[in-house]
């Protein structure tokens, strides 16, 4: 996609709410990014029609059911291929996932590192409230330790993973990171990752006010510091020192890094470039080398 080249449509984010009533809890965090996504399409004056938003199971992945635009709730854990095909046959439209950290590093992690590998030319937009929501409370691969869920009623044997570090060595082109209490920041970071050629990772941190009574909105205020001024956002050492954590317990709020690299389908039209130029390619021969 290439965010300039669509048709732009002017509307309010409130014009991009579907009409199905938002289930959430009251106090979700959840609340907050979906606003955010809401006003980031309308600053960029997205057609809904020109979008397609694909998320796999939980209360985050939900979110293509309260919006305007095409969507597939598809699997737990499988937005991730779902949408890289999508992208894949229709390169010319905006392709976006919502999804949980369930979801996505759960079940969802034989994924993750591919779609950031391949550069695939879309967002993915995660709902980091370190918990299974839709199932009603178990600890998930970012929970931290001191959280007593129905699976760790004693507090959880597992240090939690650091999602910005791993996107960030797995070759995700746009990281990013900001909390739900902080809908404009949020809205700025979508927008810029919506904007960006490639694969394009915002780990957004969401308060649970049912089953994640540690990780309320009070601890992210405390918790996220933004990320100083003057980082060189092209620059990668740097951009994984900020995401390892300022040393004093905090997590960085901002833009943590942004490059220029080929995608996925722009490597596989030159490829296909390449065959159809070549007048004595035989596809059976090249498949014959592979056959004993
Ligand atoms: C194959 C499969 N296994 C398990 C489930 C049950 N399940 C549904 S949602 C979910 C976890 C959701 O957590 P997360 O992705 O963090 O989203 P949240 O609800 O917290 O927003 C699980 C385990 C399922 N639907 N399908
Ligand atoms: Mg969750």
């Amino acid at each position: 996609m290439s965010i300039a080249a669509l048709h732009k449509k002017e509307m309010a984010p409130k014009d991009y709410k579907s009409d199905v009533n938002v289930v959430w809890c009251p106090g979700c965090g959840h609340h907050g990014i979906l606003n955010g996504i809401m006003r980031a399409l309308s600053e960029l004056g997205v057609d809904p029609t020109n979008l397609v938003n694909v998320s796999g199971i939980g209360c985050s992945s939900r979110t293509p059911y309260f919006m305007q635009s095409y969507k597939m709730h598809t699997l737990h854990g499988r937005a991730g291929p779902v949408a890289t095909g999508v992208q894949l046959a229709r390169p010319e439209l905006l392709v976006c996932i919502t999804g949980g950290d369930g979801d996505g590093f759960a079940i969802g992690g034989g994924h993750m590192p591919h779609m950031a590998r391949r550069n695939v030319n879309m967002t993915y937009i995660l709902f980091d409230n370190g918990i299974y929501g839709l199932t009603k409370g178990q600890y998930s691969p970012t929970s931290r330790r001191e959280l007593k869920a129905y699976t760790t009623p004693y507090g959880g044997p597992d240090d939690p993973m650091n999602p910005l570090l791993y996107m960030l060595t797995y070759g995700a082109t746009y990281v990013a990171q900001a909390f739900a209490g902080k809908p404009k920041v949020c809205a700025d970071l979508i927008k810029g990752a919506l904007e960006h050629k490639g694969f394009s990772y915002v780990n957004l941190y969401s308060q649970c006010v049912t089953y994640n009574r540690i990780d309320t909105i009070q601890y992210y205020r405390d918790l996220m510091k933004e990320i100083p001024e003057g980082h060189d956002v092209t620059d990668l050492g740097a951009a994984m020192d900020i995401a390892r954590g300022d040393g004093e317990g905090h997590r960085p709020m901002g833009l943590l890094y942004k490059v220029e690299r080929e995608t996925l389908d722009e490597r596989l039209s030159a490829i296909v470039k390449m065959v159809n130029g070549t007048p004595d390619y035989d596809r059976n021969k090249i498949v014959n080398l592979y056959r004993p």
